[in-house]
């Protein structure tokens, strides 16, 4: 099955109303590069002014919360990030599991609720250095998989998003065999759960994504895309990215 390549950027907390003419060249970009799905997720206080500048570049949420509506103050719900006008969502990411201790049971309601809402859902795994060392990568990610892949996950609103924590931030990153492989141990995990519809469904690499690594990383098999934070803040620093995947 063939799958388009998605590059995504995660903004993090980054971004005021002053980045909002990156936006704007990052979707420039990414409309001379038809060969490659290009998004872009921002912080919640700027996705409607990002939506606005966009034009035809899908903005996302990093976050969203399972419940449709109630007393969570500071929380934003999946069916508010719709209404600013955004099409995707991130959820599980490893600065929130670790920063907000959230749970593979809880980035799976999280999903599930995006994806209710009408979201695109990039869902994030990866294991730490330490379970890494120990020989417990494999396993620490098919449990996520297992925990946070929500049921019906399909190729039309459903990515999964390969992010070894180590290498979130760090400029290090897995060796290539060590990519490949482990995308290969996702799919096959996703097509126990979700049978034929895995082979359309992309997996994305993130981790210290550059446009110097971008080339070597997105050839690999398996590897249906990028999820880049730290390079995706300027189009200087994202645009190479999207074109060594275009
Ligand atoms: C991993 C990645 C984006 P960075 O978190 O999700 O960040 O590219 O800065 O390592």
């Amino acid at each position: 099955m063939t799958r388009r390549k998605l590059v995504a950027g995660n903004w993090k907390m980054h971004g005021l109303r002053a980045q909002l003419g990156e936006i704007e060249a990052i979707a420039a970009a990414a409309s001379r590069n038809t060969g490659v799905d290009v998004a872009l997720c921002v912080p919640f206080t700027l996705i409607e002014r990002a939506v606005a500048v966009a034009g035809e570049l899908p903005i996302g949420a990093e976050d969203v919360h399972a419940e449709k509506s109630g007393a969570h103050t500071g929380c934003v719900s999946a069916e508010m990030v719709r209404e600013t006008g955004a099409t995707l969502t991130i959820v599980g990411h490893s600065e929130r599991r670790a920063d907000q201790h959230e749970t593979s049971h809880d980035a799976w309601a999280k999903a599930a609720a995006a994806h209710e809402a009408g979201l695109r859902v990039i869902l994030c795994v990866g294991e730490t250095e330490a379970e890494r060392d120990a020989g417990r990568a494999e396993r620490v990610v098919q449990a996520q998989i297992e925990k946070s892949v929500p049921e019906g996950a399909a190729a039309s609103w459903f990515t999964l998003a390969y992010e070894p924590r180590w290498a979130i931030g760090t400029g290090r990153t897995p060796t290539p065999d060590e990519i490949e492989s482990m995308h290969s141990i996702a799919r096959a995990k996703l097509s126990r759960m979700v049978g034929e519809e895995a082979a359309g469904i992309g997996i994305l690499y993130g981790g210290s994504v550059t446009g110097k690594n971008a080339e070597s990383i997105l050839s690999l098999e398996d590897v249906d895309g990028a999820l880049v934070g730290g390079a995706s803040l300027t189009a200087e620093k994202f645009v190479p990215i999207i074109e060594a995947a275009a």
